[in-house]
Parts: C-alpha cells; structure tokens; sequence
C-alpha cells in the first residue's frame, strides 16, 4: 500500500458509509439475477474494509489488566544500537539526549527527557504483535504524542511524523526509521514512551524513547528515537516508503 492509499481509502469510506443504506436496498432489488452472488461477494468484501475504516482507524487499541502482562517482554530488532553518539548518551543515562523536532512545524524545538516527562501523559497496557509471529502485553507510559504536537504545531502541509533511530542496520549505516499519518499522531494511544513495566524503558526495548502505535504491528514502534520530522511526502527519505522495513517491501499501514 502506498502512503496515500489511506487517504484514499477514507474517502472510498465515506462514500460507502453514505451510500451503504441505498446500496443494501438496491441488494434486495438485485437478488434473483444470475450476477447477483458475485455482486454479493465483493459487497461484502468492501463493507468489511468499510466497517474496518470507519471504526477501527479512530478507535482504541484492547488495553488489558496488570495479570494479563507478560512476564518478560522480549526484544526483537536492535537490542543496543551500535552507534557513536547513541552509546555516549547510553553512559550518561541519557542526561544529554534530546529530542529535536523539525521540518513542517511553526516552532521547532528539542525537548530533554525532564521535558518529555513533563508533557501530558498516558499509561497503557496494550498487546505487541511482531510480523516474526510473537506477541507480548507490556504497560506503556509515555508522553502523547499529542501533546508534543501542539507544541511544535503543526503547519498546514504536515501530513507524516517521520521518527529517526539511532540503530544502524546493514554495513553502509543505513539506520532505523518509521512514519505514521497525522490521524494516528493524534491518537489517543499514541505515545512517546520512556516507561515500560513501571521501569525506565530498558535499552533492549528503545531507551531512551520509543512511540507506542497501537494499532498497528511491532516494526511500526520505533525504539531509539533521535529525531522526528514533520514531512508532506517521503519523497526524500530513505527509498521513499516511508521505513527501513516498507522500503525492504513491507506495508506502510501495519493496522492490526
Ligand atoms: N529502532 C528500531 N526500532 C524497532 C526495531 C529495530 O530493530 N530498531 N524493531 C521493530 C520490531 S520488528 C519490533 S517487533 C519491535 C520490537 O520491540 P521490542 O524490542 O521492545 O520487543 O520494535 C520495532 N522497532
Ligand atoms: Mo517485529
């Protein structure tokens, strides 16, 4: 899927939402006509991506209790990045990291972890889903990304928040990154998180700050974030997919 396909496809969803009432009851009319069950067949097919787009891009990831949580929550990817700057700041407990925020944005700004811990918070217990074919319950506390937002605020244009890791990936430096769209940047359970388990988030799991996107797959949760960006397109960013992984070929939109 393309970045814009989201678009797309919300406004495919409007549409069927609009005309669903009238679209059902020309179905009554049709049945009978030898086209018929195939008609059928794709309605269905488009109600459940509709059903699935009006609801679930606005709604709320399960949250879970404190007995559902997993006892150890794994790390998978880069467990401690293999990078200059970022080992420094690691010896220093992170007391000289901050999080510059930049491009499409009416006041750029860096914030230090004291502010990132004073901005409104959430804690979360949410489920992990990896593509590898594991999953685990964590809680999650972080700043809202949200709130970071309307700090920055925001130029009209800004259609993706781009986050910037610190782990290289392959011989040539290549690092980690990942984008999502502005309607899950202002989502709920969205965060910036520096918690997990009640702990400082550990270095196997993004210290000092991963985003928390709950509803869609692991490799959407940056860990190690350095930097994030407010871009129109990814036009000039890595291979223009929008990750490290969608430009190795995988999905932008990870929904689960
Ligand atoms: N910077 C960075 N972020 C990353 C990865 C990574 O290798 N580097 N791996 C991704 C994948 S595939 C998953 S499943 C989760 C793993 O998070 P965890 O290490 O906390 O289990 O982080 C995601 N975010
Ligand atoms: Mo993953």
């Amino acid at each position: 899927m393309t970045p814009s396909e989201p678009n797309r496809r919300r406004v495919l969803a409007r549409l069927l939402a609009a005309g669903g009432a009238l679209f059902l009851a020309s179905c009554d009319r049709l049945s009978g006509t030898a086209w018929f069950p195939n008609l059928l067949d794709s309605g269905e097919k488009l109600s459940q991506v509709t059903q699935h787009l009006v609801t679930s891009r606005q709604s709320m990831a399960q949250e879970f209790a404190e007995p559902d949580l997993s006892p150890t929550f794994r790390s998978n990817g880069s467990a401690n990045p293999d990078d200059p700057r970022y080992q420094f700041l690691a010896a220093g407990e992170f007391a000289a990291y901050g999080l510059k925020v930049s491009g499409l944005v009416e006041h750029p700004a860096t914030f230090s972890l004291a502010e990132l811990h004073e901005l409104p918070a959430r804690t979360q217990i949410t489920r992990h889903d990896c593509v590898e074919g594991w999953s685990a319950i964590g809680k999650w506390k972080g700043a809202r990304l949200s709130a970071l937002l309307s700090r920055v605020r925001p130029k009209p244009a800004a259609r993706y928040v781009v986050f910037y890791c610190a782990d290289p990936m392959d011989d040539e430096g290549t690092k980690y990154y990942e984008s999502i769209d502005m309607e899950d940047a202002y989502h709920p359970q969205t965060i910036l998180a520096y918690e997990l388990n009640g702990q400082p988030l550990p270095i196997a799991n993004g210290a000092p700050l991963r985003v928390r996107v709950e509803r869609q797959l692991g490799y959407k949760m940056a860990k190690y974030i350095m930097r994030i960006e407010l871009v129109s397109s990814f036009a000039n960013i890595g291979e223009g997919k929008g990750g490290y992984w969608e430009d190795q070929g995988y999905e932008w939109y990870a929904g689960i």
